[in-house]
């Protein structure tokens, strides 16, 4: 009886095996094909389910048999029920399983993300930074550039007046240098009056000697008794005057006689009041009296007044420049030469605004007469003259030469007009400064007529500053009488 029974054990528990194998496998091909298709997933749970359905019994021999073998399926089947059940939450484990690790891989990518979004913000952080620490510097500099600029303002705002001071100073010493130049000559001037004084003590006596002298001795009485006539107005001798007039000088023979102690002006009665467009306008009215006369030259209201000489050289001169005596100062401003100044019966100059006027009315010609002091006189005469206007610095426009006294003005031809306070020389410095009066300097000058007027002829000066014409005795000789006079060509 023990042998049978053993067997019959043995063969049940081989079935329950079997049974067993079956649904294992069939539960792992569910498992790997789940991974792959999850519309796989349920139906072959559901295959699962119905082969599952198997049931274990655990028979444990007994030592000894001695009755009946006995089987009991109920605890099976509660157990399986538990296993299901058991799968059913390790399945939903599993799902939940699976979903968060898609959400972790999610997590991950934003993880990633995040993790360059702040490497990015350290970098831009970075980045601002730097551009923030560079505007500072920049506003700082800026700070400083406009601090700079202000210092720079101020320093300019007080060079700027500075420069005005030292402008009005200038201004200043203009006028004292011009109040001393004109001293300076006024006291030259004097000076030479005075020697002119000592002088003509002697000669005094000279004459009252002379007066019982031989007839061929008369000659050089003559040169001594027309000495007064360089004199100013104020110290002439009647006695000299009545001599040089016995004797008068040919070519100056219209000029203005010496000064009388009444001013002696010389105005011509005429046929008609005038005016006249220049002196040999005045001439051919028949007019034939040197004299001051009125003119009003064409296309101008401007009038003035010249001394006109109609007896030189068939008369019709217009004398536009005279100097005799040294009795007016020609050392002056543009202004001064621009209107003219002196006497009209005296020393004078006839004005470049004037001259312009005259001259661009016809075609003229200049004569310039000259006297040295041993009475040699000599003229220079061009065969055309021109001054060009004011615009263009009263440039001179000359002809040509013909004459006996040189020619010492063509080198100063096309040249502008320069005077103390207007350099339009072609010298480094101003040669009106050096040469003492206005003239149409060039690098400065062959001739000046309207330098100081020095007695004797050669002079001592630290410049060529006298009455000179180079041609005639040179740059160093100051010329006794000199006339400048034009006429229509
Ligand atoms: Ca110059």
């Amino acid at each position: 009886m023990e042998i049978p029974a053993s067997c019959a054990l043995l063969f049940l528990l081989f079935c329950a095996g079997l049974c067993c194998i079956d649904g294992r496998k069939e539960s792992v091909t569910s498992g790997s094909s789940k991974g792959d298709d999850a519309n796989q997933k349920r139906p072959s749970r559901a295959s699962e389910t119905k082969q599952s359905r198997c049931s274990y019994t655990f028979i444990v021999p007994q030592q000894k048999l001695t009755g009946a073998l006995c089987l009991s399926t109920e605890s099976a089947r509660v157990n399986r029920s538990e296993v299901a059940s058991l799968r059913a939450l390790l399945e939903l484990q599993q799902d939940q399983l699976d979903q968060m690790r898609g959400r972790l891989e999610e997590e991950g990518t934003l993880a990633s993300e995040m993790k360059i979004l702040r490497r990015e913000s350290v970098n831009m952080n970075a980045r601002i930074a730097q551009l923030y620490a560079q505007l500072l510097s920049e506003i700082i500099q800026k700070k400083e550039q406009v601090e700079e600029q202000r210092r720079l303002e101020g320093l300019l705002l007080n060079a700027t007046s500075q420069l005005h001071q030292v402008s009005s100073n200038y201004r200043d010493l203009e006028k004292k240098y011009d109040t001393l130049a004109s001293l300076v000559n006024n006291q030259s001037q004097i000076i030479t009056l005075l020697e002119k004084q000592c002088q003509l003590k002697t000669p005094t006596k000279e004459l009252q000697e002379a007066t019982s002298l031989p007839a061929q001795q008369s000659s050089v009485l003559v040169n001594i008794n027309t000495e007064p006539k360089d004199v100013q107005r104020d110290q002439s001798a009647p006695f000299h005057q009545a001599q040089a007039r016995q004797e008068p000088l040919e070519s100056f023979d219209d000029s203005p006689g010496p000064p009388t102690e009444t001013p002696f002006i010389s105005f011509p009665s005429t046929k008609s009041p005038g005016p006249w467009h220049d002196c040999h306008n005045v001439l051919e009215s028949g007019e034939k009296t040197s004299g001051i006369y009125l003119l009003r030259p064409r296309n101008t209201n401007r009038l003035l007044q010249a001394w006109c000489d109609q007896s030189r050289a068939q008369g019709g001169w217009t004398v536009i420049q005279r100097r005799q005596d040294g009795s007016v100062n020609f050392f002056r401003t543009w202004d001064q030469y621009k209107q003219g100044f002196g006497n009209l019966d005296g020393e004078y100059w006839l004005g470049l605004e004037h001259l312009y006027w005259l001259t661009s009315q016809a075609t003229y010609k200049l004569r310039v007469a000259m006297e040295d002091w041993q009475g040699r006189q000599v003229y220079a005469e061009y065969d055309s003259f021109r001054v060009e206007p004011e615009s263009d610095w009263y440039r001179l426009r000359l002809g040509s030469y013909q004459g006996t006294a040189g020619d010492s003005l063509s080198w100063h031809n096309n040249k502008a007009f320069t005077t103390l306070d207007r350099d339009k020389d072609a010298y480094t410095g101003n040669c009106a400064h050096y040469q003492k009066g206005g003239w149409w300097y060039h690098m400065c000058a062959h001739s000046n007529l309207n330098g100081v007027w020095y007695r004797g002829g050669h002079y001592r000066s630290r410049y060529q500053d006298g009455v000179y014409w180079a041609e005639f005795h040179g740059g160093s000789y100051s010329l006794k009488k000199v006339a400048m006079m034009i006429k229509p060509a």
